[in-house]
């Protein structure tokens, strides 16, 4: 005989970060529903995957808290979580310890750090989970043996993945939904877990998977989809076919979204592909370019960044398309030395891209960097923000180099160097809305921009800016931005700089006081 479970699905909050919006979300909710930039792509999925018959709950900690007397009532609770989100997902495990559930972990983190989560958990899922997950419910159900480790013999294979449970999402407390058409990447970046978990032949959904994902988006009131690609353009010809559906979708629905994803470099030598995107109302593409230095970029494998022309010139393809281009870097390769963090600073600035993350060079387990510097001798976990031991600098050069580059790249000026490099050569017209009321609502953003940067004793010195920043807008004449564009930047550099002050230690004071989370 088959039981009904209650089951419950929970993402841990993510510390605040440059992709997460926290310091941005509260100034463009006013007073709204909206909690967090974008819902976790994992829990609707796995919520899909449950066979009908079972009650199905998802608690994102970014919107909400846990519960955890509620969560008594469950027969089965699973955890997902990546790297960053590592430490919440361990005390969260602790405490649903206590509870009578089943407890099961899946997702990046587990998939590519198994032992950690030893002795926390009864089930884990390793990768993909379309087939794993409904044999493990439909076993736990029917009271027959279930096992303790599950990872699929084969890749998922994506033209049957179902629509995600979207409705199961806080109506109203996101910026954007997550959508994904493809998993893996044909790359061979050295450290990337992309390729180990998903493999380098890209799979796809039909489009008209991809196409009944986004009629359900729009019901539940979305306005903006994230297409949660780990590279949207592995698969060229099915990526364009795709855009060319999503283009027909959008016009006979008005228009109804704004999408942006993740792509790579070449991108920017298929001119057929950006026009597609600008056309299917794409606003921007993250691309990891990582690093200027050609012989940090050869190392790592990153071959795509190196072939044809330079970076810069990629990347003004891209924008003078119509594409907004967003960008991540690392610094902490080998052949990174002490003068990396002046030529990525001079390389951000010429690139005129504003809104963009820096990291440290991470080496996740699976990847090829991982076991090389296994290999090597150089894994030294006794430093949990750096654990290889670099080649040509010391790890507190490393470290305070890389905050010195955050803090320079996020300062209001270099910011807004950034903004006005990237402004189109032509003026564009504006594209939002702007009667009264919206008006008044960025004027009232405007006020509680002001205000929180009062509290935080750093008004006088953004006012300071604020001039130089008019003055420098006024000199684009016809292309100035209008109020509500530079707001939105103003909004932008206020997120990315509070997050930099919080990975520098240099904090504005109490960034707490503009951040909308528990
Ligand atoms: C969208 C995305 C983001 C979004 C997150 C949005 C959100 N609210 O979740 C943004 C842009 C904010 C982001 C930021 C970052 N991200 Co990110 N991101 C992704 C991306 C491209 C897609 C995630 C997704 O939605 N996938 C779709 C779902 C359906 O797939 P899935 O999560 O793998 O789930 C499947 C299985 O894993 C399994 N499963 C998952 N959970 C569970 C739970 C249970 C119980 C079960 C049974 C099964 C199961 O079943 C699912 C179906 O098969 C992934 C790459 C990827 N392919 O996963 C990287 C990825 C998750 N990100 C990664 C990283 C490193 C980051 C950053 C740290 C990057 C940086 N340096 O800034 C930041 C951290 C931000 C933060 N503080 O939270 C890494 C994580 C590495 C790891 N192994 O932990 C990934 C894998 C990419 C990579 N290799 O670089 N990211
Ligand atoms: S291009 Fe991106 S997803 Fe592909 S292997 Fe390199 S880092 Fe990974």
């Amino acid at each position: 005989m088959t039981r009904s479970l209650a089951i419950c699905l929970i993402n841990p909050r993510s510390r605040p970060s440059y992709w997460t919006g926290d310091y941005a979300t509260p100034f463009y909710s006013l007073g709204r529903r909206l909690r967090y930039s974008m819902a976790n792509g994992a829990l609707v999925s796995v919520a899909a995957l449950v066979p009908a018959g079972h009650e199905i709950v998802i608690i994102d900690e970014n919107v909400e808290a846990i519960d955890f007397d509620s969560l008594r009532r469950f027969d089965v609770i699973g955890v997902t979580g990546m790297v960053v989100q590592g430490e919440r997902m361990l005390e969260i495990l602790r405490r649903l310890k206590e509870l009578p559930a089943v407890v099961a972990v899946g997702g990046p983190l587990v998939t590519v750090n198994e032992s950690t989560f030893d002795g926390l958990c009864d089930v884990r899922f390793i990768g993909e989970a379309e087939e794993t997950w409904p044999a493990f419910v439909n076993a736990l159900a029917s009271g027959a043996p279930t096992a303790a480790r599950y990872a699929q013999a084969q890749k998922s294979d994506m033209t049957r993945v179902p629509v995600p449970r979207f409705d199961l999402l806080r109506r109203g407390a996101y910026g954007t939904a997550p959508v994904q058409f493809s998993r893996g990447c044909p790359f061979l970046c050295e450290f990337c877990d992309i390729i180990t978990t998903f493999g380098r032949r890209p799979r796809t959904k039909k489009p008209e998977q991809v196409l009944a994902e986004l009629d359900a988006v729009v019901a539940q009131g979305f306005g903006g989809c994230f297409l949660v690609d780990d590279n949207f353009i592995g698969n060229k010809v099915e990526a364009k076919r795709l855009l060319r559906h999503i283009i027909d979708w959008q016009r006979s629905r008005g228009f109804p979204l704004l999408f942006v994803t993740e792509a790579s470099i070449n991108l920017a030598d298929d001119r057929e592909l950006i026009d597609l995107m600008v056309e299917a109302r794409f606003t921007s593409v993250f691309v990891g370019i990582e690093t200027p230095r050609i012989a940090s970029l050869n190392e790592t494998r990153k071959v795509q960044n190196v072939h044809g022309d330079s970076l810069l010139a990629k990347i003004e393809r891209i924008r003078s398309a119509g594409l907004g281009v967003s960008a991540g870097f690392i610094v902490g390769f080998d052949n990174d030395d002490a003068a990396i963090f002046d030529e990525q600073f001079e390389f951000i600035q010429s690139s005129g891209i504003p809104n963009l993350s820096i990291s440290l060079l991470t080496p996740l387990p699976t990847t090829p960097l991982y076991d090389r510097l296994l290999a090597e001798g150089r894994l030294d976990f006794s430093d949990p923000e750096l654990i290889y031991i670099p080649k040509q600098m010391t790890r507190e050069q490393l470290k305070s180099g890389f905050r010195q580059l955050l803090n320079r790249v996020f300062d209001v000026g270099a910011y807004f160097d950034r903004v006005f490099d990237s402004v189109p050569a032509r003026a564009t017209p504006a594209r939002l809305r702007t009667g009264p009321l919206h008006l008044a609502a960025w004027m009232a953003r405007a006020v509680m921009l002001a205000g929180v940067m009062a509290r935080q004793g750093v008004l006088w010195r953004h006012l300071r800016a604020y001039r130089r920043v008019v003055r420098k807008n006024a000199a684009l004449g016809p292309r100035a931005l209008g109020f509500i564009d530079m707001m939105n930047h103003w909004i932008a550099y206020w997120h990315f700089a509070s997050v930099t002050r919080q990975l520098s230690g240099t904090d504005f004071g109490n960034i707490a006081a503009v951040s909308n989370r528990q």
